[in-house]
């Protein structure tokens, strides 16, 4: 995972209470610069992580508040590496299009693969490459936020870096975290990562179409859901077979309207 902070040391610092680990990358203007330095610990590294986790939420309550002054319903998408992040949200955009102009904030380490995937079914989407940076930051979505026409849009989507650890420690500003759980990836991830699970808004089970093939035991992944994201909305879909996604579909809407009932001038 990200060497520049460890977070396979600890990750979900906050929230798990341990604080040892440095996130020094996350300061913006270091993101870039790493080499040859040396990661500090100790009380001085708590410090810094915690003031940067200070800083994160500020940045993430003046997202919310220009989310909210735009009349945007904002997800921030989260999950293991090839959950199928990008192909659901994908699908949600396209199934959706009728009714709800969908936006899209991508994260990746490296390429735009991603990003072009989208642009190709007419999503209007910004990449946002972070390098060595395992997460996005309140800051980085500010930044890309402001390359889109936020006033054209009813909801963004931001699809996080694949990553079950330090995405739970930031905050974008978003209404609604939306963690992946896919049949090809293990029931027990939620039991492995409870800061990220627990911090979800929605919990969705996706690839429900490899079930079987996968052997995934769908009563425990359930069972376990339940335990470690009780505050969660679930949903169980494939976003290949479209089954189960117009459950979603109906969800999302129904959340759009309570943040907002006017659709976005076109
Ligand atoms: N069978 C099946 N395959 C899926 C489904 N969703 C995604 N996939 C496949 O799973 C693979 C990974 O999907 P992506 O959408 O790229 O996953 P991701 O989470 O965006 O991946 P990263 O951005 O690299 O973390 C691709 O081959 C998809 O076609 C699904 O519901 N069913
Ligand atoms: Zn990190
Ligand atoms: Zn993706």
């Amino acid at each position: 995972m990200c060497k520049e902070c460890g977070c396979g040391l600890g990750g979900g610092g906050r929230q798990t209470g341990n604080h040892t680990h440095a996130h020094h990358h996350h300061d913006h203007d270091q993101a870039r610069n790493h080499a040859g330095h040396d990661h500090p610990s100790g009380p001085w590294s708590l410090t810094l992580n915690q003031s940067l986790m200070e800083k994160n939420d500020r940045l993430a309550a003046r997202n919310r508040e220009l989310f909210r002054a735009k009349g945007l319903l904002v997800l921030n998408v989260v999950s293991s590496p090839g959950s199928g992040k990008t192909t659901f949200i994908r699908e949600t955009a396209v199934r959706l299009a009728k009714s709800l102009r969908v936006g899209v904030i991508v994260g990746d380490l490296a390429t735009d693969n991603d990003a072009a995937r989208l642009r190709t079914a007419g999503i209007p989407v910004v990449q946002i490459t972070t390098g060595t940076v395992c997460h996005l930051d309140a800051d980085m979505v500010f930044q890309a936020a402001a390359r889109l026409t936020l006033d054209s849009l009813d909801v963004l989507v931001i699809e996080n870096v694949g990553n079950l650890v330090c995405p739970a420690d930031y905050d974008l500003g978003e209404q609604l975290r939306v963690v992946l759980l896919s049949t090809t990836e293990g029931e027990d991830k939620p039991l492995k990562y409870p800061p990220l699970f627990h911090s979800a808004h929605v919990a969705i089970v996706t690839k429900s179409d490899l079930a079987a093939a996968a052997g995934f035991d769908r009563e425990l992944a359930l069972t376990n859901l339940k335990r470690v994201s009780h505050h969660a909305t679930r949903f169980e879909l494939s976003a290949k077979t479209g089954q189960g996604m117009d459950t979603w579909l109906a969800f999302l809407t129904e959340q759009r309207a309570r943040t907002n009932p006017a659709p976005a001038a076109r």
